[in-house]
Parts: structure tokens; C-alpha cells; sequence
């Protein structure tokens, strides 16, 4: 092989490895991820916690739906359900709130306002019947 050749073709590779590497930097940093429904099944309760836009928009409400009842099928509205949202990778700080009973039997309500963009969680913590029960929900938050 020529050594002109070469020298450009070695040239092109660290190009090529300098632009995939920026890439997957970039990739791993801004696409947050996160699901539209976490379901859980713990203690003899199911908590559905929906998030009714996936991803989420910035500091604009975000409507939260949670949903709880009972192994056998019976929804349950007489618990306490508050949120905390954090980011797993950050320091930035808590939001955190209650969900209020919504008129569908076993569903609760809440405005879910995210500070940053990126990867968040929603950690909901039921109180029913002497119980505690903690659901984290994954979820993004875009511009
Ligand atoms: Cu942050």
C-alpha cells in the first residue's frame, strides 16, 4: 500500500472513531429515558403510576395518574399517596407533592413539574391500611 494512502486512510479511522465516540457521549448523556406506565405489585396492592405525556415537558405540569388496588381486583381509595421526583445522576434538588383522590375509584391525581431536562424519577410512596408501599417510576423530561 501506498504510505500517502495509508496515512490518510489512519487519518479517516480516527476521524471515524472521534465522531462515533462523540456520539455515543452524546447519545448516553441526552437521551433520558424513562416509560410512560410503571406497574408494581407489592404487599397485596398493584400501583399503576402513569404518566399521561412520555417524556414529560419541562417545568409545565405533567398529569400523574396513579392507580391502586388490591390482589383481588378491588380499587382502593382511601390511601395517602404523595410523590417525590429526583434525578438519579444529579444533585439539583426534590419536588415533591400529594396526589389527590380523583373521582374514578382507586385513582389519584397529581402534576408532576420537572426542573431540568433529562432522566428523572418519580418516587411515589402509598400509605394505606398501616402499610407503606414505594413505587419509583422512571421517566424523561424534554424541553
Ligand atoms: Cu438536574
Amino acid at each position: 500500500m501506498n504510505k500517502t494512502i495509508a496515512g490518510k486512510l489512519s487519518i479517516l479511522l480516527l476521524l471515524t472513531l472521534a465522531l462515533l465516540y462523540i456520539w455515543l457521549h452524546h447519545w448516553n448523556r441526552d437521551a433520558p429515558t424513562g416509560a410512560e406506565t410503571t406497574v408494581a405489585d407489592t404487599d397485596g396492592y398493584t400501583v399503576e403510576v402513569i404518566m399521561e405525556k412520555a417524556p414529560a415537558q419541562l417545568l409545565k405540569p405533567n398529569p400523574l395518574t396513579i392507580r391502586l388496588h388490591r390482589a383481588d381486583g378491588q380499587p382502593v381509595s382511601t390511601a395517602k399517596i404523595s410523590y417525590e421526583l429526583f434525578m438519579p445522576s444529579m444533585f439539583c434538588g426534590t419536588v415533591s407533592g400529594e396526589a389527590a383522590p380523583a373521582t374514578t375509584p382507586g385513582s389519584y391525581q397529581a402534576d408532576a413539574v420537572p426542573l431540568m431536562t433529562g432522566s428523572w424519577v418519580a418516587d411515589i410512596t402509598v400509605q394505606v391500611d398501616g402499610q407503606r408501599l414505594q413505587v419509583k417510576h422512571p421517566f424523561a423530561a424534554i424541553r
